[in-house]
């Protein structure tokens, strides 16, 4: 293990995120677990960002470790829209990202005197085929970080072999369970959409890195981690290394929020839902209203994130105006609920003993999170890769999943009466309950000594240990 206090030989790794806190909060943990390991850690911060939550994210973990992580900035240069096929304010930053790529070739090498020199660069997968190249000219090792489930990197690795094919209602892919046309992220049914594009050509630059690190544990996913590294699923992927749950950091929360905790601090174990759809996620209107229904109707106590607006800095209207005057004075009424329309802690809330259920979105943190403590998870995916993650939930016995709910924002709304049941029904399945505290059991196995994420990560850092020993043996 990497366990030298010597700075001369301390690997030093850089971390290169990608644009949305579903990328940048993998990012930061892996750097405090790095720094953890006794890793310099170089923490490539783009300018500007999409949102402020990254921005301010950032900020906290350069404060929390000031020795350990040091920042280079890294400016991108203007995108010109008209030039990317997409209107996702987050899929053109991936894009502006990319095409300032050339630019990281000056930064990772222009590291200060007393550094270590890099021992690898660790990208985000959604940058992965442009950044290869550069780090394959400098003779720097390049690992990817993949922030969802090892289910959608099989997806990802095979989907190359399915350009051009007409897809059926069935995806086989080799090794794994078939996987459902209608869970792919819906912008990969456009193969000119700027998300196919650079799905594509991500997942052809697999083979070119050294390594890939998943946030996820065997456990969650046993079948697929062996097929992908049996090279079932496609020849020649460099090995993959399941690092996960990738742990909350203390530095995360912001300071100073703690109304929720309070309002939590007063309701008995197990007996409050909680209600988010992650950091990128708006949802509509009428839809907004049937669920605040819904959970009033359930019976049970709920903490409820609301969010109308895709990116936070065009937020405006208060938390009344969304939701409705008329249903915020029943959720207020004898204290039903707590509806927030703004970031909240949820590692604090998910921590929290009075959670007993959480009614999510599926983005793969949201899923880790849960995992870690336990909580299950009524699957309600949104977009993206959280449908083929909501089917990693309920495989793995920590959710359910109704599938008859459809993508949010698309078609049909989902009316109060359905999602009382089903929130009724999640939260009074026991077997749910237990299954779940038997994943976190798991989860915190993995990542604890000699555990099977935690040989992963500590194998990577020895080998990166002994390549630098090596050459200073010369
Ligand atoms: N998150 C949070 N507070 C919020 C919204 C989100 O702490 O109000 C965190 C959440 O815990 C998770 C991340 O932001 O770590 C969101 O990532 P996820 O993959 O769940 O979904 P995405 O936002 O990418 O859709
Ligand atoms: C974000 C998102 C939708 C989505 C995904 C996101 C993924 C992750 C994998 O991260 O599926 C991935 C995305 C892009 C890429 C390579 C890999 O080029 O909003 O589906």
């Amino acid at each position: 293990m990497a366990d030298s206090g010597d700075i001369q030989t301390q690997p030093h790794i850089a971390l290169l995120p990608s644009s949305g806190m579903g990328h940048l909060v993998p990012f930061v943990r892996l750097a405090a677990t790095l720094a953890a390991h006794n890793c310099r850690v170089t923490f490539i911060t783009t300018h500007p960002t999409v949102s402020l939550s990254e921005s301010r994210l950032v900020s906290r973990l350069l404060s929390a470790f000031p020795h350990a992580v040091t920042p280079k900035e890294f400016h991108l240069l203007p995108l010109d829209r008209s030039t990317a096929n997409s209107k996702d304010p987050f899929f053109l930053q991936f894009e502006a990202i990319r095409r300032s790529a050339h630019l990281l070739s000056h930064l990772l090498t222009s590291s200060a005197q007393s550094d270590p020199p890099l021992s690898a660069l660790v990208t985000d997968v959604t940058l992965a085929s442009a950044v290869i190249p550069i780090t394959h000219d400098l003779y720097i090792p390049n690992f990817i970080l993949f922030t969802s489930s090892a289910k959608m990197f099989s997806l990802l690795a095979y989907f190359p072999a399915l350009v051009g094919v007409t897809l059926s209602d069935e995806i086989n892919i080799p090794g794994i369970p078939p996987l459902l046309k209608s869970w792919l992220p819906p912008p990969l049914l456009d193969q000119t959409n700027l998300f196919t594009t650079q799905f594509i050509e991500n997942g052809e630059a697999l083979v070119r890195s050294d390594g890939i690190l998943i946030n996820t544990f065997e456990s969650l996913e046993p079948e697929m981690v062996a097929a992908l590294n049996e090279g079932k699923v496609i020849n020649g992927l460099p090995p993959v290394i399941p690092v996960g749950p990738l742990v909350p950091c203390e530095c995360e929360p912001e300071r100073g929020e703690s109304s929720v905790i309070e309002w939590l601090d007063w309701r008995e174990k197990g007996s409050v839902v909680f209600v988010s759809f992650g950091s990128r996620t708006a949802m509509s209107r009428e839809q907004i209203r049937e669920v605040g229904e819904g959970l009033v109707r359930s019976g049970y106590g709920f903490v409820w994130v609301v969010k109308d607006k895709k990116v936070d800095r065009e937020e405006e209207e208060g938390v009344d105006e969304v939701v409705g005057g008329e249903l915020m004075e029943r959720i207020l009424k004898d204290g039903k609920g707590v509806v927030v329309k703004k970031w909240v802690d949820q590692e604090a809330i998910l921590s929290h003993g009075a959670v007993g259920g959480f009614v999510s979105h599926c983005g793969w943190n949201s899923v880790t999170e849960a995992a870690w403590h336990g909580v299950r998870l009524l699957a309600w995916p949104q977009g993206g890769d959280q449908r083929i993650n909501a089917e990693v939930v309920e495989r793995s016995g920590l959710g359910v999943w109704v599938r008859s709910w459809g993508w949010g924002g698309i078609g049909k709304v989902v009316k109060a009466e359905e999602i009382e049941k089903k929130v009724r029904e999640m939260m009074g399945n026991e077997q749910l309950r237990v299954q779940a505290a038997q994943v976190s059991d798991e989860a915190r196995k993995a990542v604890g000594l000699g555990g099977s994420s935690h040989r992963g990560l500590t194998g990577l850092l020895d080998k990166l240990q002994n390549t630098i020993n090596s050459k200073h043996a010369v």
